[in-house]
């Protein structure tokens, strides 16, 4: 062979490789797609199709029959039972030598259960004979993106929208599908497409013809579209004299407005609303109540089973404490909702803080229906540089005990659908960081099932996304999972709250002030150092949040002594030396968290570098580069509140912990660049 021949073939085989760069791009779902599988089905339909084309290309078994049983008469042998089975709910049965078999009453029942069997395999979770039977807890899990209409994401951190309204209806992006198709490998089944501070424009014809195209792309997945609306539309678009939603022109504005969307998107799922919060318009604007507002819209979708999703998340320049506001507002207008309303609530009471005891109207709606909503964009838990798994967050939100109906009423069975504020954007990685990938994963998964462990999460997330190795998967599994209490001890801990730099929420700020802002947008609102003390009373000295919740709750948050820890000054305003439970001072302590979440972070660095061998060289560089932001970040944190707190504590740094490296006056003259927040760490 000459020297030119050889050239030739290196070049051809070169070209006929596939190299496929380790971008991110494919999330958890990297199955080679080299596989052969038989696969039949009874019906069929486009989802269908989709569930037969993931099994043929990715199941390495042999066969798998895809069957929904007709009505009558549902063989036993389907292992599926009508009880307690949703619409979308699957069973698994069957072995390597007879077959594989996934019944289930919908099409996309079965696109879950072929996704699932997938995950089982791509995790080297396949044990035969499989008897599998799986139903979601709530039948909307739904994405919420706070993506505006220019393209720029409210508190996104990972480039753009993916959403492209220049382009569309003629220009469908392929990430679109593949967005879609992610979203059904996780069970999510719904989402909110705009930003819920919403363009009126939205509801223009020119609009809806490029929500119904991609409403058109992630149907087959079994995803319904939602939108986030203004209030003021009917005057803002069409210029009527009000948008009181008791005026009968008013009414009959939504109405023809639902019928033109439902005349274009059939399937479309409903209204999401901001109404009356942090500037938005709403019914209070006209002498009318949040239950008049959402039953106005509610009215006009009822006819095509649209809902109203209505927010909770509601707070006033009041005198009265904004971790109370919601409850007083919402409370008084229970059981006068219509049916197709449900009231969407943040997990906290105040607002998405690293965090927070859960919010107190949990429980207590017992004639309205209640969702939770949590974030998944890390707004404030350190944007996209940060790595903040956030499962067991909301694990602790899901499981707290309400007492609503006495002892064991948690907060995953009092709410009946879950939201979460998605990360995604157009980078390459879709989250702006890799590990931020499994945030949306977590989201997904506990919305189908709140009773997932958090370990078993991050176990799939890890070997879909990376690595089988058990020398691997171990130690960035443990690296996961305590990453978002290392982030609440380097950010806030035992209970401190929203003592961030002021507007982008990245960096620490407890001495910042607003000039002319009001109280609750101050950081010394929320913390209070004085010389006594650190933190908000209330308890019934204070302002007696406590007592909107439940007993024995309020009587355990409501005594400095049986306070749980980690919402010690979320509940107390509590002297500098007074003793906790294991015996260090308050001071003492809150020097012990802060470093310890320094500490955390330098761990955290040492786990991921001895990871080089097993992660392509892309995604290990990006990973470390980010935690080396974080690990500088962690120590800016802690040196800017504990030499802030020291002025009031007067209290030396126990001796036993790292020093501080910066000076506050230094720290309180860092201004981020904003727009550049992605590489910010000063
Ligand atoms: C806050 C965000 C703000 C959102 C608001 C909301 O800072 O950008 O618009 O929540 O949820 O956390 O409406």
């Amino acid at each position: 062979m000459t020297k030119y021949q050889l050239l030739t073939v290196l070049l051809l085989l070169f070209c006929l490789t596939p190299v496929r760069a380790e971008d991110g791009s494919r999330l958890w779902l990297r199955a080679d797609a080299s596989a052969q599988a038989k696969v039949t089905a009874n019906k069929k339909s486009p989802t269908i199709d989709i569930a037969i084309k993931e099994l043929q290309t990715n199941w390495h078994g042999d066969k798998v029959n895809l069957v929904i049983p007709a009505k009558a008469g549902i063989p036993s042998s389907a292992g599926l039972t009508k009880e307690g089975m949703t619409g979308e709910g699957y069973s698994i049965t069957g072995d390597a030598k007879k077959g594989i078999t996934i019944s289930a009453f919908s099409e996309q029942g079965l696109l879950y259960g072929a996704y699932h069997l997938l995950r089982l395999q791509e995790t080297g979770r396949v044990e035969y004979p499989l008897n599998i039977q799986e139903s979601p807890q709530y039948n909307l899990r739904i994405l919420n993106h706070w993506d505006n209409l220019d393209g720029t994401v409210e508190r996104g951190y990972a480039g753009h929208s993916i959403w492209k309204w220049d382009e569309l209806p003629n220009t469908i992006s392929p990430r679109y599908k593949e967005y879609a198709r992610a979203n059904a490998s996780i069970g999510i089944n719904a989402t909110v497409l705009n930003n819920v501070n919403a363009s009126p424009k939205i509801l223009t014809a020119e609009l809806l013809e490029k929500v119904k195209a991609i409403a058109n792309e992630l149907r087959p997945y079994g995803i319904k579209v939602y939108l986030s609306v203004n209030f003021s539309s009917p005057a803002i678009l069409d210029g009527l004299k009000t948008s009181d939603p008791l005026d009968k022109d008013v009414q009959g504005w939504w109405k023809n407005k639902v019928k033109e969307i439902y005349r274009i998107i059939p399937d479309f799922g409903g209204f999401l609303v901001k109404a009356n919060s942090e500037g938005q318009p709403g019914p209070q604007d006209f002498g009318r109540t949040h239950a008049d507002g959402a039953n106005m819209l509610a009215d006009a979708l009822k006819p095509y089973h649209g809902i109203v999703m209505w927010r909770a998340f509601v707070y006033s320049p009041s005198n009265e404490d904004r971790a109370k506001q919601a409850y007083l507002e919402f409370m008084p207008l229970d059981g006068q909702f219509r049916d197709n309303v449900i009231i969407q609530v943040k997990n906290g009471p105040i607002d998405f803080q690293p965090r927070e005891p859960f919010s107190p109207l949990f429980g207590a709606m017992k004639h309205t229906g209640v969702m939770a909503e949590v974030q998944v964009t890390q707004e404030y838990l350190g944007h996209s540089n940060h790595l903040a798994f956030l499962a067991p967050m909301w694990q602790e939100f899901l499981e707290s005990d309400t007492y609503a109906n006495g002892k064991g009423s948690f907060v995953a069975n009092t709410i009946s659908a879950i939201a979460g504020v998605s990360n995604i954007g157009d980078d390459i990685n879709w989250t702006g960081s890799h590990l931020a990938q499994a945030n949306w994963y977590a989201f997904g998964r506990l919305a189908w099932n709140p009773q997932l462990s958090s370990e078993q999460i991050a176990d799939e997330w890890i070997r879909q996304t990376f690595s089988q190795d058990e020398s691997f998967v171990e130690p960035v599994k443990t690296m996961m999972l305590n990453s978002w209490e290392a982030v609440v001890n380097y950010m806030m801990p035992l209970g401190l709250h929203h003592i961030f730099a002021v507007g982008h929420h990245y960096g620490p700020e407890p001495w910042g002030i607003i000039p002319g802002g009001r109280p609750d947008w101050q950081p010394w609102y929320f913390h209070n150092a004085d010389t006594i003390g650190l933190g908000f009373d209330r308890s019934s000295t204070g302002s007696n949040a406590v007592s909107q919740y439940f007993s024995p709750l309020k009587e355990e948050f409501n005594d400095i002594n049986t306070c749980p820890p980690p919402f010690l000054l979320w509940f107390h305003h509590v002297p500098w030396q007074y003793k906790l439970q294991n015996g260090r001072s308050l001071w003492d302590e809150l020097c012990y968290h802060y470093d310890l979440g320094v500490q955390q972070v330098r761990d955290f660095q040492k786990v991921w570098d001895k990871q080089e061998s097993y992660v392509d060289a892309e995604r290990f560089q990006h990973v470390q580069s980010r935690l080396k932001i974080q690990a500088r970040d962690a120590q800016w944190w802690k040196d800017a509140c504990l030499l802030y707190f020291q002025e009031f504590s007067k209290q030396p740094v126990p001796y036993d912990i790292e020093r501080p490296v910066n000076d506050l006056e230094q720290l309180k003259q860092v201004r981020l660049n904003i727009s550049n927040y992605e590489n910010a760490s000063r």
